[in-house]
């Protein structure tokens, strides 16, 4: 067959292949990993702990952290955190855009539980939902 560009399904053929290729490209999937993660137990209330950690994302897609909990602890509340001119504001989700590292830190964003027993174990297992990579299980210390 010759090559001929006036020809109506040959140009049909490159337009489809070429909407093929741009849809493939919106479909980009994150690479989540959480490192040094360590739940803090409120020094004055009873129950209360935060969690700080990284979580990189290396994929080429971006990602939503949308809930938390606590696997020993299923019934303890978890809730996303930020602070915000120096008071604690209550979020739905953390984005996690793509080849970027997210840092929950003191004074910043940070995962925080409630209901949690007085006594807890010298680490924990924290289970991270997230919106495309599903749950993740992560070990956090306990700091004392
Ligand atoms: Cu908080």
């Amino acid at each position: 067959m010759r090559f001929n560009l006036n020809n109506t399904s040959t140009a049909s053929f490159f337009i489809i292949g070429w909407l093929t290729v741009l849809s493939c490209n919106f479909d980009r999937t994150p690479e989540i990993t959480v490192r040094d993660a360590i739940l803090l137990p409120s020094p004055s209330l009873i129950g209360v702990a935060s969690a700080f950690m990284h979580i990189d994302n290396n994929g080429d897609g971006s990602d939503t952290l949308n809930g938390c909990f606590i696997k020993e602890f299923h019934s303890a509340r978890g809730k996303l955190h930020d602070i915000v001119g120096g008071k604690m504001k209550m979020m739905d989700e953390i984005k996690i855009p793509a080849s970027r590292t997210i840092v929950l830190k003191k004074g910043r964003k940070h995962l925080m539980f409630y209901g949690l027993p007085g006594k807890l174990g010298d680490e924990v297992i924290l289970i991270l939902n997230f919106q495309k990579t599903g749950s993740i299980e992560v070990k956090a210390k306990v700091e004392k």
